[in-house]
Order: structure tokens, then sequence, then C-alpha cells
């Protein structure tokens, strides 16, 4: 079955995956095809939300369905936003909310930082793949590529942020690629 459906309402996160996954010989369907996700994140891991997220509409279509949670952690606040990434400072757009982190990196000389991937899959059995990229926060925003947090996002690989990556760049380091490609080992194995 080549039809996956990214159970996600965030378009940017299709994006990536139709990037990744459209030259395998994929078909990436999105909700926007046929309605918005509307769950509510109550878990407390990355791999919790995913597979509520997933489980919410897994029955209802007939092909692949995948979730993903994701967000940034930030070793020198306590990990956060983390799981609450697309909460934090709800209501303000990522340009701020950049500057505002940047702001409370100030004086941090700890800048280490993580962009985490779960994938949820459901068939017959709950699969979660998680993918992760390391790097720090920069000391200021830069690049317009990618999006949310992408421009503070130092990648240990490039000495670049993320948002100065080129999407190639980006899908072959990043938490969601890597995730990405454990799930297509998955499906491979399966067939
Ligand atoms: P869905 O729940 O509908 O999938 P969402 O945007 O609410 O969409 P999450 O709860 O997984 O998704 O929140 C992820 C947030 O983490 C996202 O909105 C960004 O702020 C941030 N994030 C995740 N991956 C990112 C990436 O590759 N680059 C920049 N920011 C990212």
């Amino acid at each position: 079955m080549k039809d996956v459906m990214i159970a996600t309402g965030n378009s940017n996160k299709v994006k990536e995956y139709r990037e990744i996954l459209e030259p395998l010989g994929y078909i990436v369907h999105d909700l926007k095809e046929i309605e918005h996700l509307e769950v509510e994140e109550t878990g407390s891991t990355f791999a919790e939300n995913a597979l509520i997220k997933a489980e919410n509409i897994k029955d209802i279509y007939g092909m692949i369905v995948i979730a993903d949670d994701s967000g940034l952690e930030i070793e020198a606040l306590d990990n956060q936003p983390g799981i609450h990434s697309a909460r934090f400072l709800a209501g303000y757009d990522y340009d701020y909310k950049n500057k505002k982190i940047l702001e409370m990196m100030k004086d941090e000389t700890n800048r280490k930082a993580r962009f985490v991937c779960a994938i949820a899959l459901i068939d017959d059995k709950k699969h979660v793949f998680e993918g992760v990229m390391e790097g720090s926060i920069a000391y200021e925003m830069k690049g317009n590529n990618g999006f949310g947090y992408d421009p503070i996002f130092m990648t240990e690989e490039y000495g670049l942020t993320s948002a100065q990556l080129t999407s190639e760049q980006k899908n072959e380091i990043s938490h969601r690629g890597k995730a990405t490609r454990l799930l297509l080992e998955y499906l491979r194995r399966k067939k």
C-alpha cells in the first residue's frame, strides 16, 4: 500500500513528509482533504501524544495513517518547551516566540538543545518511531526556510540554523527525517 495519510493540522509537517516520501513512490494525503485534527494532547511524552493523534483517526481511512508529535527541548530550560512546543506562548507568532527564547537564554552558557519527533503508526499493533536532531540555541535568529523554531536552532552538522538549510539538507539530518527513515524500514520489512 503506497498511500499514507499524515494526521496533522500542521502544513509544514505535511510538506516535509511529502519531500521525504513522494520520491520513494508514496502518495501523501493530509487532513485538509477531509477534516481537521482536533485532539487533546494529554500525554506526557512525544510518543504518547503521537499515539493519541494516530488513534484518533486510524479507523477512518483505508490507508496507512501516521501522526507526528514533535518539539524542541532546551536543556537549560528543563527541556522546555518540549511537548508544549506548539502551545508555548500560544497566540503569538514564531518571530515573537523565537525572540522570547533568545531573551530567556541571554546569559545562559549551556545552549544545548534538540528537536525530537515521534511518529506513531497503528496497524495490528501500536508502533512509535523516534528521531532526534542534536544542536544548540543560536544567539540570533537566522534563515527563512523551515518553520517554527528553525531560525534559532543551530545544527551540529552544518554550523547553520535549520532555517538556513535547504529542505534536502534539513530532511537528511532532522528529527523528522530520521524518524521517517525508521518508519520506512518497518514498512519495507512488513511487505
Ligand atoms: P499537529 O499536532 O496537528 O500535528 P502541531 O503543530 O500542533 O500539529 P505538535 O504538537 O507536534 O504539532 O507541535 C510541534 C511544534 O514543535 C511545532 O508546532 C513547532 O513549533 C515545533 N517543531 C516541530 N518540528 C519542528 C521543526 O522541524 N522545525 C521547527 N519547529 C518544529
